[in-house]
């Protein structure tokens, strides 16, 4: 392909004549007729990897990358006085994912596409997404986050069906999006959407009227559910997804040659957390439908789907209230029903029961009906099999499973940390790209200074490279030497972000003093928080006001500065992750069923700081115990703490001067002057009453654990070694790894 004719035909108009956003247009509009030139043949069975989320982030470069042509394509640009760096950011972020769960699904898209396996996913086209984040007076506020413009990745298709929900009809309408593999395969990320969606109802807020689900099925991903239209709206939203996709599953297999009765040859479904689950009692439903008797729809469909759990948050596991589900899905629920029945008959175990106490709980149809429950990461499976779902362990051990997640380093590092690609490129060649277990070839210059100071080299760019755009876009001026100790996830108190913004509490006061930092040190934060979840905002609100008040601290600020980055999202994730020195995963051991981030981050020659949980054992594991910050109580003891019952917050804070004057200062009069008493004062009263993820007994060991990694900071080439060990040792943590796992143990696709 002649580039520079190719791209001209589609401006009509020479390059160096056209605007940038022209420019991206046909950038992305040849990269769709690539696209649809790579489908390659594949074998008779394939995935469906359901998803409410697909946090795909921005793709213009990712895809230019997968198809071999980013480096061309750059330089034919600059050739023509024009700049990718500058069409990237006309790119709108799509917003159709919240975290971690998301996130890894996209990563999995990417590991799909990579190794040629026969899968797609399918989720659904949500027009505002998850909401955009604005700040104002120290306070979250939530706006919409439109992110389909008139050319964009989708591509409308000629499939639609019609789905019924109980009393209505609507029809549905498919529109994909090519996940370009590297090395140019393709899978598709399948999007359902409806047509009399109606954009106009909603306003400048995320508020709107909840009950047209005609109007507005697929506006907002997890609309507000804090009142029953939301929740039902919800319930509205899976059975869409689901019907939508079983219908594809079933059309397309048939297509393929299967004549039903063998359907687990044909296809195979991953339910990603409950939000699909809805999936099992539509396909028996449609299968009968088809022809097939329940008995034999139910013995196939147990054969076709597999459960991945992603939390063992009891919040997270849904139970739908039967009068939703007779509601909204009235055609499902004589299934749901069966199902149960048919358990009741064999399980002497009431805990296992599918429908309890007047709710559905999805997960238990998962692991009745599935084939295959796997956890996310070695610990959080062990916690399954062990105490959470410990009961359908017992009934079912052969379907338990782990499959610790992994990352694609195509997005977290050859795309978003070019620099530090081409250094590793440049020692150990190009084989890691294909097969990241290469990286540990990098083991080889542990103890060579050159490469030590080049990868220093490496950070302290795309550190200036970060100073640079968060003045640009915060006008927030960071200093570059500073040790840029970040924690970006979403806002949970598991995550614990209160204990970190409580050290920079205790730091600010200990300057106050006199105290000061051999090394500045600049605190990022990046996080969203459901628009329901009282506490986290309260918790966004005190990191914002402590922001304010050691930014604007002439006595402090030369030493410590806090950066809350406004609407937290892919993009700006690939920003922060290469510039990262102390990546924070300071989650309360048992809760972060494994964690993505962390992975990111080591890749990119960070450190972690962090409680030994989730994979967070893992990168242990691998890197030793000398090149990561672990402190804290295991999981062990946190869990029988629960289990007892007796945990009360107020009396650490009673014992530990640092605890009490932290938490103090939370309402003390320097933070109410920039906040709002009512938030700071529940906040403060929630951690000394309750504080549910056991901030307190862990900050000791936090405190002294973080300062410890200040002290050794300060040696730059022992940290380099350090860092170069983190990032020959990530290997693991690709998802090609981890999806080639799944097609092994679960999928089994040719
Ligand atoms: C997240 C988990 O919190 C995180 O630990 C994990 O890495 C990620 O899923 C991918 O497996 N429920 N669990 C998650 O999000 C939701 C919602």
């Amino acid at each position: 392909m002649n580039l520079k004719i190719e791209l001209e035909k589609k401006l009509q108009n020479p390059i160096a004549d056209s605007s940038n956003e022209e420019l991206y247009v046909a950038l992305l509009q040849l990269i769709k007729d690539q696209g649809k030139k790579k489908v390659t043949e594949k074998g008779k069975k394939k995935l469906y990897y359901i998803s409410a989320e697909f946090l795909i982030g921005k793709l213009l470069s990712n895809n230019l990358i997968n198809l071999g042509i980013y480096e061309e394509v750059k330089q034919l640009l600059e050739k023509e006085g024009k700049s990718l760096e500058v069409l990237e950011e006309i790119e709108p972020e799509p917003s159709l994912g919240n975290g971690g769960l998301g996130r890894l699904a996209a990563c999995f898209l990417d590991s799909i596409a990579t190794l040629g396996l026969h899968g797609d996913g399918v989720g659904l086209n949500y027009h505002y997404g998850l909401f955009k984040q604005l700040f104002e007076n120290n306070l979250q506020k939530e706006t919409p986050n439109p992110w389909m413009t008139e050319d964009s990745w989708l591509i409308k298709t000629d499939v639609t069906y019609p789905i019924d929900f109980g009393g209505f009809r609507v029809q549905s309408r498919l529109y994909d999006i090519d996940v370009l593999g590297y090395e140019n395969r393709t899978t598709k990320l399948h999007l359902f959407d409806i047509e009399t969606v109606d954009d106009g109802i909603v306003g400048e807020t995320i508020d709107f009227d909840k009950e047209d689900i005609r109007k507005n099925l697929t506006l907002f991903l997890y609309p507000d559910d804090s009142d029953e239209k939301g929740r039902l709206l919800r319930v509205y939203q899976q059975y869409f997804m689901v019907s939508n996709a079983a219908r594809l599953l079933l059309d397309e297999s048939v297509e393929r040659g299967s004549n039903l009765h063998d359907l687990a040859d044909y296809a195979v479904v991953q339910i990603n957390d409950t939000h699909p689950s809805m999936v099992i009692p539509e396909l028996i439903r449609l299968l009968q439908e088809r022809g097939i008797l329940m008995e034999e729809a139910i013995d196939i469909v147990s054969k076709v789907c597999a459960y991945t759990n992603h939390t063992i948050l009891s919040e997270a596991l849904e139970k739908w209230p039967i009068n939703y589900l007779e509601k909204v899905v009235p055609q499902l629920m004589p299934i749901i029903r069966e199902l149960d029945n048919r358990i009741r008959l064999k399980v002497s175990d009431e805990s296992t029961y599918i429908i309890k106490d007047g709710l559905v709980h999805m997960a238990h149809m998962d692991i009745h009906y599935g084939f295959s429950v796997n956890g996310v990461a070695y610990l959080h499976t062990e916690i399954l099999k062990n105490t959470e779902l410990h009961n359908f362990y017992k009934l079912y051990p052969e379907k338990f499973n782990n499959k610790t997640n992994g990352i694609t380093f195509r997005r977290w590092l050859i795309s978003c940390n070019p620099k530090l690609a081409a250094l590793i490129t440049k020692l150990i060649g190009e084989g890691w790209k294909k097969d990241a277990e290469e990286l540990q070839k990098l083991g080889q210059y542990i103890e060579n200074e050159e490469v030590l100071k080049q990868l220093l080299e490496v950070k302290q760019e795309n550190k200036s490279a970060l100073v640079e755009y968060i003045r640009k876009t915060q006008g927030q001026e960071i200093h570059p030497d500073s040790i840029f100790d970040i924690q970006i996830k979403r806002l949970h108190e598991y995550k614990r972000q209160q204990m970190n913004i409580l050290f920079v509490i205790n730091k600010y006061l200990e300057i106050k003093e006199g105290k000061i930092p051999e090394t500045p040190i600049t605190v990022f934060f990046g996080a969203k928080a459901a628009p329901a979840y009282i506490i986290a905002k309260d918790i966004i609100h005190l990191i914002l006001c402590v922001q304010e008040i050691v930014n604007n601290d002439p006595q402090v600020n030369p030493y410590l500065h806090v950066v809350m980055v406004e609407n937290y999202n892919v993009t700006l994730a690939e920003k922060l992750i290469p510039a990262c020195d102390i990546s924070e995963q300071i989650s309360l051991a048992s809760k972060e069923a494994s964690g993505t981030g962390n992975m990111k981050f080591m890749l990119n020659g960070a450190l972690t700081l962090g409680t030994m949980d989730g994979a967070n054992l893992e990168i242990e594991e691998l890197v030793g115990s000398d090149n990561i910050y672990t402190f804290g109580e295991s999981s062990d003891v946190v869990i029988e703490r629960y289990a007892k019952g007796d945990y009360s917050s107020r009396s650490y804070y009673e014992k530990n001067p640092a605890i009490k004057r932290a938490v103090d200062f939370i309402v003390s009069e320097t933070v109410m002057k920039v906040g709002n008493k009512e938030n700071l004062l529940r906040l403060y009263q929630e951690l000394l009453n309750k504080d549910w993820f056991m901030t307190f007994p862990d900050f000791e060991s936090y405190k002294k654990t973080r300062e410890k990694a200040y002290e050794d900071y300060k040696d730059r080439m022992n940290w380099a070694k350090k860092t170069l060990i983190n990032i020959s040792k990530a290997g693991f943590f690709s998802s090609d790894r981890t999806i080639a796992q799944y097609n092994k143990d679960i999928w089994k696709l040719q």
